[in-house]
This record gives C-alpha cells, structure tokens and sequence, in this order.
C-alpha cells in the first residue's frame, strides 16, 4: 500500500545504523558505484517499502493485543465520586469540607481554556499501525545503548491509538472542556514529505470529531519531537534548513484537514528540549557535520523559519483557532544579588526562554547574550527573515513545571566567557535547586525527575515576568504543568496509586497561583495538565508517572487519580463558565 517512495529525488545521503550509504531515486533507495580501491564504497541498488524501512532502521515492534478502535463505554458513576478531603481545601467542593470559603478576589473569566494534555508518541502506541513510518524517537527506543529506562518504547504505550473514544469519553465526564494532543507527522507523512498517508488523516478526523461530539474541544500540536526518521537520515532533520518547507507542507496538510475545527494551534513543543538534545540518539546519526555542541543552534534557527512560516501559512489559510509555539522553563531567581549572579540569570534567559521567545514576540532576532555566540556561527537572520518571525504568535504559551536559582558558574561569568572548554560556555550560567540556606526550592517529585520540585510560589512572578518581557495580545497559557508522584511507580495497589496527595498539592498550589496572578492584572488565559494519564516519559520510560489518571499498561484500563478532582474543583469553583460534564 505504501511501498513506494514518491519523492522528487534529491541525490541526498541515507545513512543506516551500520553507516551504509543509501540514496532515494524515483521509488527506489539506490545508489550505484563503487570503487575497487575503497571497498567501503561499494553500494548496491535496493527497493524497499515501508515495512522494509522499518526493519532496516528500527528493527522488530510491539503490537498490542486490542488492535482496533474501541467504542467508548460510559464511565462508571462510582468512577465520578470525589476523595476524601486531603486539606481545608481552597476549592470546597463534592466531598470536601467547606471549612476555607471562597476567596470572591478570584476567578477564571469566562473563556479560560483549561484541560489535560498528552503527545502522540508518549500515548499513541500502535507504532506501525495504517502505514506511520518511523520517527527519531522508534530509533532512539530501539536501538541506542543509552536507552530508555527498562527499555521502554512507544510500541504499544498507552495503546491510545485504539483506545481514543474511551479517553474522550473518560475527560468528557468530569466536564474538561479541552484536550491537547499532538499528530504524528510520520503518520500522516510516513517519509516526513512525499506520499500523503490518507488512513492517519481519517484516524484524526475520528479523534478531532469524537472531541466534538462530547464537546470537548481540540488543541493541536503538530511537533511534539517525533520527527520522521527519513527526514534525519535525508539532510539531518531539523539541523538542515531543508526542513523548513518540509514542515511548512506537513503543516499545511494538516491546517487543510483540520481546519476551522481546532480551537488553539501550536507548532512545536519545547524547542529548547529538542534542539538542545538533538539529534536523539546520540552519536547515531553520522551524516552529522556540524559540531556537537553547536548542533542545537542550527535546530533552532531552523524551528524559527518553520514556525514563522507556519504561522503565515495558518494565518493565509484563514484558520480560526490561535496559532502559537510552546516555550518552556522556569522563573530564574538569582541565587545571591551579586552582579555576577544577575548578569547569569539575564544569560540564562537569554539561552534559554528568550532564543524562541525574543524573536517571536520582540523584534524577529535573538537576544543580546546569544546573539553573541550564535552570530559567531553564521547564524543570523536577514531583514526578511526577521520580519517573517516577528509577531508570529497569536498568545504566548509556557510548559512551566517548576522553577530554579541561578547563578554564575565557578570563577565568574567572564572568566566562563574567556574559556570556551568550560562545560557550562557559552550560556556560562549555572542552576541549582537549593536554597542558599541549603533548603530545597520546594518538595521533590520523583527520583527519575531530579528536574522538578514543587516551586508554585514563584508561578505568579514567573507569568508575570513573562507578560512584562515578552507582552502577547492573545495572553498567556500554561500550556503544560504536572506532577511526577514521588515514588509511584512502586505502588503495588490502584487504591493506593489514585490517591495521590503530592500532586493533588501541585495542582491545587499551581491552581492558586494562577488565580493570584490573574487577580493581580496578568492575563493567563489558559492551562492545560500534563497529562491526560500515565505515559512513556521519554528516557525515563515508564518509570515516573505524570498521569492524572492511571493507566494499566496490560489491560489499557485507565482510572482517575485524586488530583483530578483537585484540578476540576479549582473550576468548578472559581471559573465563570460551568463545569459542564458530559457524560454518554
Ligand atoms: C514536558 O517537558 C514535555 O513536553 C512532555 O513531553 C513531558 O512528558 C513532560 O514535560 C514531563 O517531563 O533530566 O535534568 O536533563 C518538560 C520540560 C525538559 C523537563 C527536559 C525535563 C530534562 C531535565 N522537560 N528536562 S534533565
């Protein structure tokens, strides 16, 4: 069905795991030649198809035992009965003591987006199903030797792919009125360009319309790191300008579908992410030229040009919904009010939120710290460029888990600056999570996310800053925030996993902070919890949980956690609109 590459053929370099050199050509991978005296470049012609790519790059994948679309059941009334109080809530509802009254300074106005989120390849399993190729991500969890936790993979996963009108369902009958999901851009192009993959588009109409029946409305990522491995092997994926009008064709396959049905767009997740470790795995992609530590420059230059160009196209398309990228981080305290400390933290910024965000929201071009190194590797924009990237982002949408000190590396920044085989140049800024006074910023989440500690108290100063620094008309969403449950992972009994008081404090803490920043004047227009239930973590596998529902890997069965309930009763008290479940 899919066994024949329809590309324009490029004379480009396809590099397998054991460095043999391939070339696609007019529905072939072939390349002819070799010379006696450099055996190594003997080739040969082959013609493979899609199953063939896989096995040639990824190697055998796991099918689940459900493997077609399930029909939604309702869910259980006894599945809808609230925890036992946990603390004199701020959110008094359902079972809950009313002992604290509603603080009547709060709200959420009407039209705040809230719901829960999940990405395609940490939920969709079904790898192979309906012709997806294969993505960096099915290469990384097969065949890297640093690999994932247990040797977890994306095979089956959450098994979502089948399961998709009972999560529909499940988060439709609490009242979530939004879910943001990504799409597989190897599903709906299983080379990442070429031949169009009509059965993906069909399962996400299915998905984009189950969501409308139930009245719970789309948000869609179109990047949430899976990029098609073809494109990797082509031209280095995201570290080759080429992918720019790859990415803006996917894009436009997907607006075309889509359309007028999403509410809020986002083109990519977490460039800071991606690029910073790309390409994953490691040291796998040999086609590589471009110094290791420079690499992840180049990716973002890349994501600047393919989101901008996004965006015009969306904008050209005349889509209704928001168009946007998600930034993420944390606030950035300095650790002492040395001069050095705030010169690291203004770096710091600047490495990290302010590379996506200065140019989208400020003026089209990198800030000040790593414009300085960036322009050292020739990459800087042109006037036209910097008018293309400027302003295109409809609001400003942060993944904020957590926040950090920081400070100068040891020596002082200039000393950093000068020494460019210190491990911390060119950022030169240095992070911690302890307290000067040798306190945690805040409760630690799992041991598999060292990443995260429960830092709410700066949540309202963080969203702020970012409305000062980087002002969106459309607002700012906290477009992903979550919990790993210390520990959970070790839980041997359902009661015991659903309850789950560490995160039920995250969310009501963080809930509370974006109430109080909205009470103080800035304007979070939405957020969305990370995630709609228990998922492949990435590296980490399945090991640390960020679910608000718990997902039985064997079964597919998923339950609510109690921090669910947190979560909604934060709404059900202090939104404008209602909380309307819809249950069928
Ligand atoms: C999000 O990233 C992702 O969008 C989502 O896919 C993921 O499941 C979710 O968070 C939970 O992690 O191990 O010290 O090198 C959040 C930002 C950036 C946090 C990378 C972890 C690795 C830090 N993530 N970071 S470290």
């Amino acid at each position: 069905m899919f066994l024949l590459f329809a590309l324009a053929a490029p004379a480009a370099a396809l590099i397998n795991s054991t460095g043999s050199v391939l070339t696609p050509e007019n529905g072939t991978i072939s390349i002819n030649g070799g010379e006696a005296a450099n055996p190594s470049a003997f080739t040969a012609n082959i013609t493979i198809n899609l199953q063939q790519y896989w096995d040639l790059f990824v190697g055998p994948v796991a099918t689940a035992t459900i493997n077609t679309t399930v029909a939604a059941t309702p869910v259980p009334t006894s599945e809808l009965v609230p925890p036992p109080p946990l603390y004199y809530s701020s959110f008094p509802t359902g079972a809950q003591n009313p002992t604290v009254l509603k603080n009547e300074s709060w709200k959420f106005p009407s039209g705040f987006f809230w719901g829960v989120a999940s990405a395609a390849y940490q939920i969709e399993g079904a790898a192979q199903a309906e012709g997806r190729g294969p993505s960096v991500w099915d290469v990384f969890t097969h065949r890297s030797t640093s690999i994932t936790v247990n040797n977890d993979t994306g095979d089956v996963g959450c098994n979502e792919y089948y399961m998709y009108k009972q999560d529909i369902a499940r988060i439709a009958a609490l009242g979530v009125p939004y879910y943001s999901f990504s799409i597989s851009w190897s599903r709906v192009f299983p080379y990442g360009k070429g031949p169009v993959n009509e059965l993906a588009l069909q399962h996400y109409d299915d998905l984009i319309e189950t969501c409308l029946q139930y009245g719970v409305k789309p948000v869609v990522t179109l990047f949430h790191w899976d990029l098609p491995l073809f494109l990797q092997n082509e031209y280095g994926g995201w570290l080759s300008e080429e992918i720019v009008g790859d990415f803006v064709a996917y894009a436009k396959v997907v607006f075309g579908r889509y359309g007028n049905k999403v509410s809020h767009w986002f083109t990519m997740n977490e460039p800071i992410v991606f690029c910073d470790e790309y390409p994953y795995p490691k040291n796998y992609f040999s086609a590589v030229t471009i110094a290791e530590a420079d690499q992840k420059y180049f990716c973002g230059h890349h994501v600047l040009l393919a989101h901008a160009e996004a965006y015009r196209l969306g904008k050209s398309l005349g889509l209704n919904g928001t168009i946007a990228f998600k930034n993420n981080g944390g606030y950035k305290i300095p650790l002492t009010n040395s001069t050095d400390d705030a010169l690291a933290v203004q770096r710091a910024w600047d490495f990290n939120e302010g590379w996506f965000a200065n140019p989208v929201y400020l003026n089209g071009d990198y800030p000040k710290y790593l414009k300085d190194y960036v322009s050292t590797l020739g990459l800087e924009f042109t006037a036209d460029q910097k008018a293309l990237i400027n302003g295109t982002a409809d609001l400003f949408a942060h993944d904020a888990y957590t926040s950090s000190f920081y400070m100068a590396p040891d020596g002082g920044v200039a000393a950093c600056l000068a020494n460019s085989s210190n491990s911390l140049y060119p950022g030169c800024f240095n992070t911690t999570n302890v307290n000067p006074d040798g306190w945690n910023i805040g409760p630690a989440a799992d041991i598999y996310t060292p990443w995260l500690n429960q830092a709410t108290d700066w949540v309202p100063l963080f969203l702020r800053y970012i409305q000062d620094t980087w002002p969106s008309a459309g607002g700012i969403a906290v477009s992903e925030f979550g919990w790993a449950e210390p520990f959970e992972h070790l839980k041997t009994t359902k009661v015991d996993i659903l309850y789950d008081p560490g995160r039920m404090m995250y969310y009501k803490n963080y809930m509370e902070a974006i109430l109080i920043a909205i009470s103080e004047g800035v304007n979070v227009v939405g957020c969305l919890a990370w995630a709609i239930m228990d998922n492949l973590e990435w590296a980490d596998g399945y090991l640390p949980k960020f679910g608000v529902q718990y997902v039985n890997l064997t079964t597919f069965e998923r339950s609510y956690k109690a921090s669910f309930f947190t979560y909604i009763d934060a709404f059900k008290v202090y939104a404008e609109d209602p909380v309307v479940p819809v249950y069928v």
